[in-house]
Protein backbone atom coordinates (compact mmCIF):
# COMPACT_ATOMS: atom_id res chain seq x y z
CA UNK A 1 0.00 0.00 0.00
CA UNK A 2 3.10 2.26 0.28
CA UNK A 3 4.59 1.41 -3.33
CA UNK A 4 3.12 3.31 -6.42
CA UNK A 5 4.32 0.76 -8.63
CA UNK A 6 5.60 2.97 -11.38
CA UNK A 7 9.19 2.53 -11.82
CA UNK A 8 10.17 5.63 -9.18
CA UNK A 9 8.13 8.65 -10.94
CA UNK A 10 7.32 11.10 -8.45
CA UNK A 11 3.72 12.78 -10.05
CA UNK A 12 0.41 11.56 -9.93
CA UNK A 13 -2.28 13.44 -12.23
CA UNK A 14 -6.05 13.50 -11.27
CA UNK A 15 -7.99 13.11 -14.81
CA UNK A 16 -11.26 14.54 -13.03
CA UNK A 17 -14.28 13.40 -15.68
CA UNK A 18 -12.11 12.10 -18.29
CA UNK A 19 -13.83 9.72 -20.36
CA UNK A 20 -11.55 6.03 -20.44
CA UNK A 21 -11.17 6.89 -24.05
CA UNK A 22 -9.29 10.45 -23.69
CA UNK A 23 -7.26 9.42 -20.80
CA UNK A 24 -6.18 5.86 -22.66
CA UNK A 25 -5.14 8.38 -25.78
CA UNK A 26 -3.58 11.06 -23.02
CA UNK A 27 -1.17 8.41 -21.90
CA UNK A 28 0.16 7.20 -25.23
CA UNK A 29 -0.09 10.82 -26.54
CA UNK A 30 1.28 12.99 -23.92
CA UNK A 31 1.84 11.59 -20.03
CA UNK A 32 4.07 8.57 -20.81
CA UNK A 33 6.83 11.29 -22.56
CA UNK A 34 6.25 13.94 -20.09
CA UNK A 35 7.44 11.62 -17.19
CA UNK A 36 3.65 11.28 -15.30
CA UNK A 37 3.63 8.11 -12.71
CA UNK A 38 -0.33 7.34 -13.54
CA UNK A 39 -3.44 8.83 -13.61
CA UNK A 40 -6.41 8.82 -11.02
CA UNK A 41 -9.68 8.37 -12.30
CA UNK A 42 -12.97 9.37 -11.46
CA UNK A 43 -15.13 6.45 -9.68
CA UNK A 44 -15.45 3.26 -12.47
CA UNK A 45 -18.23 1.69 -11.47
CA UNK A 46 -21.95 2.73 -11.29
CA UNK A 47 -23.51 5.78 -10.17
CA UNK A 48 -26.78 7.85 -9.65
CA UNK A 49 -27.67 10.14 -12.54
CA UNK A 50 -29.29 12.97 -11.02
CA UNK A 51 -31.39 14.51 -13.70
CA UNK A 52 -32.25 17.78 -11.94
CA UNK A 53 -36.05 17.25 -12.32
CA UNK A 54 -35.89 17.41 -8.29
CA UNK A 55 -34.88 21.05 -8.65
CA UNK A 56 -31.32 19.49 -8.15
CA UNK A 57 -28.88 20.75 -10.84
CA UNK A 58 -28.84 18.53 -13.14
CA UNK A 59 -26.25 15.81 -14.24
CA UNK A 60 -23.64 17.51 -11.41
CA UNK A 61 -20.21 15.79 -10.91
CA UNK A 62 -21.00 14.61 -7.66
CA UNK A 63 -23.29 11.63 -9.09
CA UNK A 64 -19.99 9.41 -8.97
CA UNK A 65 -19.73 9.49 -5.06
CA UNK A 66 -23.36 8.25 -5.41
CA UNK A 67 -22.26 4.57 -6.34
CA UNK A 68 -25.44 2.09 -6.83
CA UNK A 69 -23.28 -0.75 -7.93
CA UNK A 70 -19.58 -1.86 -8.54
CA UNK A 71 -20.60 -2.53 -12.10
CA UNK A 72 -18.21 -1.14 -14.72
CA UNK A 73 -19.98 1.52 -16.37
CA UNK A 74 -20.01 5.25 -15.63
CA UNK A 75 -20.13 8.58 -17.14
CA UNK A 76 -16.14 8.26 -18.23
CA UNK A 77 -17.49 4.71 -19.87
CA UNK A 78 -18.21 1.37 -20.40
CA UNK A 79 -15.95 -1.80 -19.00
CA UNK A 80 -14.64 -2.92 -22.16
CA UNK A 81 -13.54 1.18 -22.39
CA UNK A 82 -11.85 0.68 -19.06
CA UNK A 83 -10.65 -2.03 -19.38
CA UNK A 84 -8.90 -0.90 -22.77
CA UNK A 85 -7.69 1.81 -20.70
CA UNK A 86 -5.86 0.67 -18.12
CA UNK A 87 -3.84 -2.04 -20.61
CA UNK A 88 -2.89 0.99 -23.86
CA UNK A 89 -1.54 3.05 -20.27
CA UNK A 90 0.26 0.23 -18.67
CA UNK A 91 1.14 -0.40 -21.93
CA UNK A 92 3.49 2.67 -21.85
CA UNK A 93 4.35 2.72 -18.20
CA UNK A 94 1.82 4.79 -17.04
CA UNK A 95 -0.64 3.33 -14.24
CA UNK A 96 -4.20 3.76 -13.26
CA UNK A 97 -5.27 4.93 -9.75
CA UNK A 98 -9.12 4.19 -9.21
CA UNK A 99 -11.08 6.84 -7.08
CA UNK A 100 -12.79 3.72 -4.93
CA UNK A 101 -16.20 4.91 -2.92
CA UNK A 102 -16.63 2.75 -0.20
CA UNK A 103 -17.79 4.56 2.62
CA UNK A 104 -21.13 4.38 1.48
CA UNK A 105 -23.59 3.94 -1.12
CA UNK A 106 -26.48 6.21 -2.37
CA UNK A 107 -27.86 9.10 -0.63
CA UNK A 108 -31.40 8.94 1.98
CA UNK A 109 -34.70 9.91 -0.53
CA UNK A 110 -33.18 8.67 -3.95
CA UNK A 111 -34.32 5.21 -6.04
CA UNK A 112 -34.58 4.52 -9.46
CA UNK A 113 -32.12 3.25 -11.69
CA UNK A 114 -28.26 3.63 -11.97
CA UNK A 115 -26.47 4.83 -15.12
CA UNK A 116 -25.90 1.19 -15.64
CA UNK A 117 -29.55 0.35 -15.60
CA UNK A 118 -29.40 -1.11 -11.89
CA UNK A 119 -32.29 -0.56 -9.67
CA UNK A 120 -31.68 0.83 -6.06
CA UNK A 121 -33.58 2.02 -3.28
CA UNK A 122 -31.46 3.81 -0.47
CA UNK A 123 -34.41 4.25 2.02
CA UNK A 124 -34.45 0.50 1.70
CA UNK A 125 -31.05 0.24 2.16
CA UNK A 126 -31.01 -2.08 -1.46
CA UNK A 127 -29.12 -2.35 -4.05
CA UNK A 128 -29.17 -5.52 -5.32
CA UNK A 129 -27.06 -5.07 -8.24
CA UNK A 130 -24.10 -5.95 -5.75
CA UNK A 131 -26.18 -7.30 -4.13
CA UNK A 132 -26.12 -4.81 -0.70
CA UNK A 133 -29.54 -5.31 1.67
CA UNK A 134 -29.94 -3.32 4.96
CA UNK A 135 -27.80 -5.76 7.28
CA UNK A 136 -24.86 -4.20 5.21
CA UNK A 137 -25.38 -0.84 6.50
CA UNK A 138 -24.51 0.69 9.84
CA UNK A 139 -27.90 0.57 11.94
CA UNK A 140 -29.00 3.92 13.42
CA UNK A 141 -27.62 2.24 16.82
CA UNK A 142 -24.44 2.43 16.06
CA UNK A 143 -24.48 6.33 15.14
CA UNK A 144 -25.00 8.59 18.42
CA UNK A 145 -26.06 11.78 16.39
CA UNK A 146 -29.59 12.68 17.19
CA UNK A 147 -30.05 13.45 13.21
CA UNK A 148 -28.32 9.98 11.58
CA UNK A 149 -25.91 12.60 10.19
CA UNK A 150 -22.47 12.90 10.65
CA UNK A 151 -21.89 16.64 12.95
CA UNK A 152 -19.79 16.03 15.17
CA UNK A 153 -16.49 16.19 14.39
CA UNK A 154 -14.84 15.52 17.83
CA UNK A 155 -16.87 11.67 17.91
CA UNK A 156 -15.37 9.18 16.43
CA UNK A 157 -18.33 7.10 16.61
CA UNK A 158 -20.55 9.77 14.74
CA UNK A 159 -17.99 10.85 11.90
CA UNK A 160 -18.20 7.08 10.97
CA UNK A 161 -20.79 5.54 11.72
CA UNK A 162 -23.41 8.10 10.73
CA UNK A 163 -24.22 9.28 6.91
CA UNK A 164 -22.05 11.57 5.37
CA UNK A 165 -24.90 14.29 4.11
CA UNK A 166 -27.70 11.82 4.12
CA UNK A 167 -25.55 8.54 1.68
CA UNK A 168 -26.55 5.77 3.14
CA UNK A 169 -23.35 3.93 5.15
CA UNK A 170 -21.65 1.02 4.51
CA UNK A 171 -20.57 -1.12 7.88
CA UNK A 172 -17.03 -2.45 7.15
CA UNK A 173 -16.74 -4.45 10.04
CA UNK A 174 -19.10 -6.97 8.51
CA UNK A 175 -17.57 -10.26 6.81
CA UNK A 176 -20.09 -9.95 4.02
CA UNK A 177 -19.68 -5.90 3.05
CA UNK A 178 -16.22 -6.58 3.12
CA UNK A 179 -16.48 -9.81 0.53
CA UNK A 180 -18.34 -7.11 -2.10
CA UNK A 181 -15.56 -4.81 -1.41
CA UNK A 182 -12.62 -6.94 -1.56
CA UNK A 183 -14.73 -8.77 -4.34
CA UNK A 184 -14.69 -5.21 -6.39
CA UNK A 185 -11.21 -3.61 -6.01
CA UNK A 186 -9.76 -7.45 -6.61
CA UNK A 187 -11.26 -7.64 -10.27
CA UNK A 188 -9.45 -3.82 -10.76
CA UNK A 189 -6.02 -4.84 -9.70
CA UNK A 190 -6.65 -8.28 -12.04
CA UNK A 191 -7.46 -5.74 -14.66
CA UNK A 192 -4.35 -4.39 -14.14
CA UNK A 193 -5.11 -1.04 -11.53
CA UNK A 194 -2.05 -0.46 -9.87
CA UNK A 195 -3.61 1.49 -6.55
CA UNK A 196 -6.42 3.63 -5.17
CA UNK A 197 -7.33 6.57 -3.82
CA UNK A 198 -10.00 5.32 -0.58
CA UNK A 199 -12.79 8.44 -1.02
CA UNK A 200 -14.04 9.41 2.71
CA UNK A 201 -11.44 7.12 4.71
CA UNK A 202 -11.88 9.98 7.28
CA UNK A 203 -15.27 8.07 7.85
CA UNK A 204 -14.69 4.45 7.95
CA UNK A 205 -12.66 2.98 10.55
CA UNK A 206 -9.01 1.88 10.28
CA UNK A 207 -8.87 -1.39 11.54
CA UNK A 208 -11.83 -2.20 8.59
CA UNK A 209 -9.98 -0.77 6.21
CA UNK A 210 -6.69 -2.86 7.08
CA UNK A 211 -8.57 -6.27 6.94
CA UNK A 212 -9.97 -5.55 3.46
CA UNK A 213 -6.14 -4.13 2.19
CA UNK A 214 -4.69 -7.33 3.47
CA UNK A 215 -7.20 -9.59 1.55
CA UNK A 216 -6.04 -7.27 -2.03
CA UNK A 217 -4.22 -9.17 -4.83
CA UNK A 218 -0.63 -8.16 -5.19
CA UNK A 219 0.34 -6.08 -7.98
CA UNK A 220 3.98 -7.03 -8.83
CA UNK A 221 5.33 -8.21 -5.95
CA UNK A 222 3.57 -5.92 -3.38
CA UNK A 223 0.13 -4.13 -2.57
CA UNK A 224 -1.42 -1.84 -4.44
CA UNK A 225 -0.50 1.63 -3.77
CA UNK A 226 -3.34 2.88 -1.97
CA UNK A 227 -3.62 6.90 -0.59
CA UNK A 228 -6.88 8.03 1.78
CA UNK A 229 -8.65 10.53 1.76
CA UNK A 230 -8.25 12.09 5.45
CA UNK A 231 -8.72 15.79 6.21
CA UNK A 232 -7.34 16.49 8.83
CA UNK A 233 -7.04 20.24 9.71
CA UNK A 234 -6.06 19.43 13.52
CA UNK A 235 -10.04 20.47 13.78
CA UNK A 236 -11.46 16.84 15.59
CA UNK A 237 -10.83 13.25 16.59
CA UNK A 238 -9.46 11.81 13.35
CA UNK A 239 -5.64 12.07 12.49
CA UNK A 240 -3.62 11.21 9.65
CA UNK A 241 -1.54 9.79 11.82
CA UNK A 242 -4.49 6.89 12.76
CA UNK A 243 -3.74 6.01 8.71
CA UNK A 244 -0.06 5.60 9.07
CA UNK A 245 -0.09 1.92 8.56
CA UNK A 246 -2.54 1.50 6.05
CA UNK A 247 -1.43 3.58 2.84
CA UNK A 248 -0.67 7.10 2.85
CA UNK A 249 -3.55 10.10 4.03
CA UNK A 250 -3.71 13.33 1.79
CA UNK A 251 -2.45 16.23 4.28
CA UNK A 252 -4.65 19.04 3.40
CA UNK A 253 -2.38 21.46 5.70
CA UNK A 254 0.15 21.60 3.18
CA UNK A 255 -2.58 22.93 0.33
CA UNK A 256 -3.99 25.76 3.01
CA UNK A 257 0.00 26.53 3.34
CA UNK A 258 1.14 26.75 0.07
CA UNK A 259 -1.76 28.97 -0.80
CA UNK A 260 -0.73 31.24 1.90
CA UNK A 261 3.03 30.94 0.95
CA UNK A 262 2.15 32.23 -2.63
CA UNK A 263 0.55 35.22 -0.88
CA UNK A 264 3.14 36.17 1.64
CA UNK A 265 6.79 34.30 0.18
CA UNK A 266 7.90 34.43 4.01
CA UNK A 267 5.14 31.64 5.14
CA UNK A 268 6.92 29.53 2.58
CA UNK A 269 9.80 28.92 4.83
CA UNK A 270 6.97 26.76 6.92
CA UNK A 271 4.97 25.10 4.53
CA UNK A 272 5.82 21.52 6.39
CA UNK A 273 4.43 22.25 9.81
CA UNK A 274 5.08 18.48 12.31
CA UNK A 275 4.39 20.69 15.28
CA UNK A 276 0.86 21.43 13.65
CA UNK A 277 0.49 17.22 13.50
CA UNK A 278 1.12 17.56 10.00
CA UNK A 279 2.00 14.43 8.45
CA UNK A 280 5.64 12.68 7.86
CA UNK A 281 7.26 13.59 4.17
CA UNK A 282 7.07 9.68 3.72
CA UNK A 283 3.40 9.22 4.56
CA UNK A 284 2.15 12.37 3.44
CA UNK A 285 0.20 12.63 0.21
CA UNK A 286 0.19 16.21 -1.13
CA UNK A 287 -1.50 18.37 -3.98
CA UNK A 288 -2.33 22.29 -3.91
CA UNK A 289 -6.17 22.09 -4.82
CA UNK A 290 -8.07 18.97 -5.60
CA UNK A 291 -11.92 18.39 -7.03
CA UNK A 292 -13.42 19.49 -3.93
CA UNK A 293 -11.19 22.39 -2.32
CA UNK A 294 -11.33 24.21 -5.62
CA UNK A 295 -15.05 24.45 -5.97
CA UNK A 296 -15.51 24.89 -2.23
CA UNK A 297 -16.59 21.30 -1.51
CA UNK A 298 -14.50 20.60 1.55
CA UNK A 299 -15.19 22.82 4.14
CA UNK A 300 -13.55 26.60 3.92
CA UNK A 301 -10.21 26.39 3.32
CA UNK A 302 -7.85 28.66 1.37
CA UNK A 303 -6.59 27.52 -1.82
CA UNK A 304 -5.00 28.55 -5.11
CA UNK A 305 -6.32 27.34 -8.67
CA UNK A 306 -6.50 27.35 -12.19
CA UNK A 307 -8.45 30.53 -12.06
CA UNK A 308 -5.31 32.38 -11.14
CA UNK A 309 -2.93 30.86 -13.20
CA UNK A 310 0.41 32.91 -12.05
CA UNK A 311 -0.23 32.23 -8.45
CA UNK A 312 -1.23 28.51 -9.32
CA UNK A 313 1.63 27.73 -11.31
CA UNK A 314 4.01 29.06 -8.84
CA UNK A 315 2.24 27.21 -6.01
CA UNK A 316 2.26 24.06 -8.43
CA UNK A 317 6.13 24.34 -9.33
CA UNK A 318 7.05 24.88 -5.05
CA UNK A 319 5.59 21.75 -4.62
CA UNK A 320 7.15 19.80 -7.15
CA UNK A 321 10.49 21.15 -6.24
CA UNK A 322 10.10 20.70 -2.63
CA UNK A 323 11.35 17.57 -0.76
CA UNK A 324 7.49 16.77 0.78
CA UNK A 325 5.19 13.70 0.25
CA UNK A 326 3.89 11.91 -2.72
CA UNK A 327 2.30 14.59 -5.02
CA UNK A 328 -0.59 14.80 -7.63
CA UNK A 329 -1.34 17.44 -9.82
CA UNK A 330 -4.78 18.51 -10.55
CA UNK A 331 -6.44 18.60 -14.74
CA UNK A 332 -10.03 20.43 -14.19
CA UNK A 333 -12.71 21.53 -16.26
CA UNK A 334 -13.71 24.95 -16.34
CA UNK A 335 -16.94 25.68 -14.34
CA UNK A 336 -19.03 28.37 -13.42
CA UNK A 337 -20.42 30.37 -10.72
CA UNK A 338 -22.34 26.67 -9.97
CA UNK A 339 -20.23 24.35 -8.01
CA UNK A 340 -22.02 21.64 -8.87
CA UNK A 341 -21.72 21.66 -12.82
CA UNK A 342 -20.71 18.73 -14.15
CA UNK A 343 -17.88 18.41 -16.92
CA UNK A 344 -18.41 19.81 -20.65
CA UNK A 345 -20.78 17.87 -22.41
CA UNK A 346 -23.08 17.25 -25.47
CA UNK A 347 -26.23 17.91 -26.10
CA UNK A 348 -27.67 14.00 -24.80
CA UNK A 349 -25.56 15.00 -21.78
CA UNK A 350 -23.03 12.64 -22.33
CA UNK A 351 -18.99 14.18 -21.37
CA UNK A 352 -17.54 15.68 -24.24
CA UNK A 353 -14.21 14.72 -25.88
CA UNK A 354 -11.11 16.46 -24.47
CA UNK A 355 -10.03 18.62 -27.46
CA UNK A 356 -5.85 19.44 -28.04
CA UNK A 357 -5.00 22.34 -29.81
CA UNK A 358 -2.41 22.73 -32.04
CA UNK A 359 -0.05 24.10 -29.04
CA UNK A 360 -0.24 21.51 -27.29
CA UNK A 361 -3.09 23.19 -25.13
CA UNK A 362 -6.60 21.90 -24.25
CA UNK A 363 -9.74 23.19 -25.28
CA UNK A 364 -13.34 22.49 -25.00
CA UNK A 365 -13.97 23.49 -22.17
CA UNK A 366 -11.06 21.15 -20.16
CA UNK A 367 -8.36 23.40 -18.21
CA UNK A 368 -5.23 20.32 -18.36
CA UNK A 369 -3.44 22.31 -15.47
CA UNK A 370 -1.25 19.06 -16.44
CA UNK A 371 0.04 20.05 -19.68
CA UNK A 372 1.08 23.95 -18.79
CA UNK A 373 4.75 23.67 -19.50
CA UNK A 374 5.45 25.35 -15.86
CA UNK A 375 3.88 22.17 -14.51
CA UNK A 376 4.76 19.74 -16.57
CA UNK A 377 8.30 20.69 -16.48
CA UNK A 378 8.62 20.51 -12.77
CA UNK A 379 7.76 17.01 -13.39
CA UNK A 380 11.05 16.13 -15.07
CA UNK A 381 12.40 18.18 -12.19
CA UNK A 382 10.30 16.46 -9.86
CA UNK A 383 11.32 12.68 -10.92
CA UNK A 384 15.43 13.94 -11.38
CA UNK A 385 16.02 14.99 -7.67
CA UNK A 386 14.02 12.13 -6.71
CA UNK A 387 16.26 10.86 -3.34
CA UNK A 388 18.00 14.61 -3.08
CA UNK A 389 17.92 16.65 0.21
CA UNK A 390 17.00 20.24 0.05
CA UNK A 391 20.12 22.83 0.82
CA UNK A 392 21.15 26.48 0.37
CA UNK A 393 17.38 27.12 1.17
CA UNK A 394 17.56 31.21 0.48
CA UNK A 395 14.05 33.22 1.13
CA UNK A 396 14.14 36.85 1.42
CA UNK A 397 10.41 37.70 0.95
CA UNK A 398 10.02 38.28 -2.86
CA UNK A 399 11.94 35.27 -4.14
CA UNK A 400 13.06 32.18 -2.84
CA UNK A 401 15.16 29.45 -3.88
CA UNK A 402 16.96 25.65 -2.71
CA UNK A 403 18.88 22.72 -4.37
CA UNK A 404 18.44 19.40 -4.35
CA UNK A 405 21.86 18.08 -3.00
CA UNK A 406 23.86 18.30 -5.93
CA UNK A 407 21.08 17.53 -8.47
CA UNK A 408 18.71 20.66 -9.11
CA UNK A 409 18.32 23.91 -8.48
CA UNK A 410 14.94 26.14 -7.81
CA UNK A 411 14.02 29.69 -8.07
CA UNK A 412 11.03 31.84 -8.15
CA UNK A 413 10.07 35.33 -7.90
CA UNK A 414 7.20 36.57 -5.97
CA UNK A 415 6.59 39.62 -8.49
CA UNK A 416 8.42 39.30 -12.28
CA UNK A 417 11.90 39.53 -11.51
CA UNK A 418 14.59 38.29 -9.45
CA UNK A 419 18.31 39.07 -9.82
CA UNK A 420 20.84 37.27 -7.07
CA UNK A 421 24.01 35.99 -6.94
CA UNK A 422 23.54 32.71 -5.01
CA UNK A 423 24.86 28.92 -4.11
CA UNK A 424 23.28 26.29 -6.31
CA UNK A 425 24.96 23.00 -5.11
CA UNK A 426 25.78 22.40 -8.58
CA UNK A 427 28.96 21.65 -10.51
CA UNK A 428 30.20 23.85 -12.53
CA UNK A 429 28.69 24.61 -16.02
CA UNK A 430 25.81 25.75 -18.32
CA UNK A 431 22.38 24.84 -17.43
CA UNK A 432 19.12 25.48 -19.28
CA UNK A 433 16.12 26.99 -17.32
CA UNK A 434 13.22 23.71 -17.74
CA UNK A 435 10.01 26.45 -17.37
CA UNK A 436 11.17 28.67 -20.56
CA UNK A 437 11.97 25.44 -22.32
CA UNK A 438 15.69 26.61 -22.45
CA UNK A 439 14.89 30.33 -23.42
CA UNK A 440 17.38 30.93 -20.49
CA UNK A 441 20.46 29.58 -19.63
CA UNK A 442 22.19 29.90 -16.16
CA UNK A 443 26.30 29.82 -16.01
CA UNK A 444 27.09 28.18 -12.75
CA UNK A 445 30.74 28.70 -11.40
CA UNK A 446 33.41 25.92 -10.25
CA UNK A 447 31.91 27.21 -6.55
CA UNK A 448 28.38 26.73 -7.27
CA UNK A 449 27.65 29.78 -7.39
CA UNK A 450 25.74 31.62 -10.14
CA UNK A 451 23.80 34.68 -11.45
CA UNK A 452 20.02 34.05 -10.89
CA UNK A 453 18.22 36.27 -13.24
CA UNK A 454 14.17 35.97 -13.79
CA UNK A 455 12.56 38.17 -15.88
CA UNK A 456 9.05 36.98 -16.44
CA UNK A 457 5.40 38.24 -15.93
CA UNK A 458 3.63 35.73 -16.13
CA UNK A 459 5.92 32.34 -15.19
CA UNK A 460 8.69 34.20 -13.05
CA UNK A 461 10.30 30.91 -11.99
CA UNK A 462 13.44 28.91 -12.60
CA UNK A 463 14.65 25.71 -12.57
CA UNK A 464 17.48 23.91 -13.10
CA UNK A 465 19.11 19.79 -12.92
CA UNK A 466 21.66 17.55 -13.73
CA UNK A 467 20.81 16.25 -17.38
CA UNK A 468 17.35 18.12 -17.99
CA UNK A 469 16.70 19.40 -20.85
CA UNK A 470 19.34 20.72 -23.41
C1 LIG B 1 -15.30 12.82 -0.58
N1 LIG B 1 -14.15 12.63 0.02
O1 LIG B 1 -13.98 12.12 1.21
C2 LIG B 1 -15.34 13.37 -1.94
O2 LIG B 1 -14.07 13.91 -2.29
C3 LIG B 1 -16.43 14.39 -2.05
O3 LIG B 1 -16.43 14.96 -3.33
C4 LIG B 1 -17.76 13.68 -1.76
O4 LIG B 1 -18.87 14.62 -1.70
C5 LIG B 1 -17.74 13.00 -0.41
N2 LIG B 1 -16.47 12.53 0.04
C6 LIG B 1 -18.67 11.81 -0.44
O5 LIG B 1 -18.18 10.84 -1.35
C7 LIG B 1 -19.51 14.92 -2.94
C8 LIG B 1 -20.10 16.34 -2.90
C9 LIG B 1 -21.39 16.40 -2.10
C10 LIG B 1 -22.35 15.35 -2.62
C11 LIG B 1 -21.68 13.99 -2.45
C12 LIG B 1 -22.54 12.84 -2.91
O6 LIG B 1 -19.14 17.23 -2.35
O7 LIG B 1 -21.98 17.70 -2.24
O8 LIG B 1 -23.56 15.40 -1.88
O9 LIG B 1 -20.49 13.95 -3.26
O10 LIG B 1 -22.91 12.98 -4.26
C13 LIG B 1 -24.77 15.49 -2.64
C14 LIG B 1 -25.51 16.81 -2.37
C15 LIG B 1 -25.95 16.82 -0.90
C16 LIG B 1 -26.82 15.61 -0.57
C17 LIG B 1 -26.04 14.35 -0.95
C18 LIG B 1 -26.82 13.08 -0.73
O11 LIG B 1 -24.64 17.91 -2.65
O12 LIG B 1 -26.71 18.03 -0.67
O13 LIG B 1 -27.06 15.59 0.84
O14 LIG B 1 -25.63 14.41 -2.33
O15 LIG B 1 -27.95 13.01 -1.56
C19 LIG B 1 -28.43 15.65 1.22
CA1 LIG C 1 -18.94 5.48 7.56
Amino acid sequence: QFQPHCDDRQVIVHLFEWKWTDIAAECERYLAGAGYCGVQVSPPNEHVLVTGDGGEYPHPWWDRYQPVSYRLESRSGSEDQFRDMVARCNAVGVRIYVDAVLNHMAGLGRSGQGIAGSSFNSDDHDFPAVPYTVDDFNPRSKCPSTDGNVNNYSDMDNVKNCTLVGLTDLDQSLPHTQERIVDYLNRLVDMGVSGFRFDASKHMWPDDLAVIIDRLNNVGDSKPFIFHEVIDRNDGAVTVQQYYDIGRPTEFRYPMKIAWGIKDFNQLSNVVDYGWGMAESDKAFVFVDNHDTQRGHAGNADVITHQTPKEYKQGVAFMLAYPYGFTRVMSSYYFGDDTDQGPPHNDDWSTADVVINDDGSCGGGWVCEHRWPAISNMVTFRNAVTGTEMANYWNNGQAVAFSRDQVGFFAMAKGSSMHEHLQTGLPAGSYCNLIDDCATTVQVNGDGTADINIDNDEEPILAICVGCGQ
